[in-house]
């Protein structure tokens, strides 16, 4: 089974990461990692750390002459900024004076709840780990689970829905075109194709234009913005995931991938949110016998899943991202060192990061879906999945002949 372990601060001399469980025999190269790497990096909105970091990752094991041997995958980035903080960061050697003690801490930030858990004298050491540069490394190993997603035929793509409040006035045309679009397996490549067009990734250059507005007020008043994507996966299969226990759920693989995104405080499969109000007769995906003998469905409300088990329908996922917690016209808060009342720390930070956030969702939900799928139909190289899953699939759940 694949899992994986991140490593690195934000301003220390990289991010490394390892993946393990990948099968043999998969092509993969850095330039494939690099250009999600650099989709992360986008958006309107980002601060300066992103003129700084040109992220591109070095395959340090498990891949030879670009294939997979089927062993652990450790991977590097190198943080430019290092340079610029090797004395503040420094891992070994004594603590110079000169080298301030953080004790003012930002609300919504890791900066306190952090702090008082591990007893750190300097809140440095909560700001460095927890900041969002970690997703960079999750990123470039879930890039490589996506490459393995895509060799079996599923894809997944993303966009975002909203920015603070700019967003569609009826979601009505571009439901109808996403769905055109994702009527082909590899569709949610075309549907992040599109919204790579745009700088804050929505599908419409009025909604974009009004998002990129939003985020130019907010950034004017010293203010943040969070927002709303989605995440799609086109061309997986039936039977990902399963009923029987509660950790096997796929719903509850990806929504706990989703929520550990930094920013991230709600996830809703399908229409999850809006179902919840209506009665069961409008939300529930009615059936009906297709002419292939498999069984059909016209609505997708319930994003692709029952059960805790894909049905053969595309999954739709929405993240829902808080407001990024550094402010330039900071709040309240306490220094905690000397208990006294103080405005919150400015930190050098993004306005906006719906955008990537949108890209990184994407990566995080592959190691749960490629799980769910080894667990199926799995094996130690690619062509030997290859060959179960194309004499599996078959007989798999959605096509019920009656
Ligand atoms: C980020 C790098 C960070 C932030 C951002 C994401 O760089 P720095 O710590 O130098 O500002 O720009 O992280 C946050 C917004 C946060 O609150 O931690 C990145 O590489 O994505």
């Amino acid at each position: 089974m694949i899992r994986f372990l991140t490593a690195g601060e934000s301003h220390g001399q990289a991010l490394v990461g390892i993946l393990e469980g990948m099968p043999a025999g998969m092509e993969i190269d850095a330039s494939y990692i690099n250009h999600q790497l650099k989709r992360r990096q986008q958006g309107y909105g980002r601060g300066g750390r992103m003129k700084i970091e040109k992220d591109e990752v070095k395959i340090l094991s498990g891949v030879r002459f670009g294939t997979t041997t089927g062993s652990p995958i450790a991977l590097m980035i190198e943080n430019r900024d290092w340079k610029n903080w090797r004395g503040i960061m420094a891992a070994e050697g004594d603590r110079p004076d000169t080298v301030e003690h953080i004790g003012v801490v930002r609300p919504g930030h890791a900066d306190y709840s952090a702090s008082m858990k591990y007893r750190y004298d300097d809140v440095r050491d909560s700001i460095e780990r927890a900041s969002a540069r970690e997703t960079a490394m999750r990123v470039a190993l879930c890039t490589i689970v996506r490459k393995f997603l895509e060799d079996m035929g599923i894809f997944i793509g993303s966009h975002v829905l909203r920015i603070g409040s700019a967003q569609y006035d009826t979601r009505d045309e571009i439901d109808r075109k996403i769905q055109e679009w994702t009527r082909a397996s590899c569709g949610a490549y075309k549907v992040t194709e599109e919204a790579d067009k745009s700088e804050v990734r929505i599908l419409s250059e009025a909604v974009s234009e009004r998002a990129i507005n939003a985020i130019k007020k907010v950034k004017k008043e010293g203010d943040t913005l969070g927002g709303v994507f989605e995440v799609l996966v086109t061309g997986a299969p039936a039977g990902l995931g399963s009923h029987v226990h509660y950790d096997r759920k796929i719903e509850a693989q990806i929504s706990q991938a989703i929520m550990s995104i930094p920013a991230v405080k709600a996830v809703e499969i399908g229409d999850g949110i809006e179902n919840s109000s209506k009665p069961g007769s409008q939300v529930h995906d009615e059936m009906y016998p297709g002419e292939d003998g498999k069984v059909r469905r016209k609505t997708n409300r319930a994003g692709g899943t029952e059960g805790g088990i894909t049905v053969g329908e595309n999954l739709i996922i929405r993240g829902f991202m808080k407001p990024i917690a550094t402010l330039m016209q900071p709040l309240k808060t306490v220094d905690i060192k000397s208990g006294n009342a103080v405005e919150a720390r400015r930190e050098r930070s993004d306005f906006c990061a719906v955008p990537a956030c949108s890209v990184i969702g994407e990566a995080v939900v592959t190691p749960g879906l490629a799980n769910a799928f080894l667990e199926k139909f799995g094996g130690d190289s690619i062509e030997e999945i290859r060959e179960r899953y194309q004499t599996k699939e078959v007989g798999s759940a959605g096509s019920h002949s009656g």
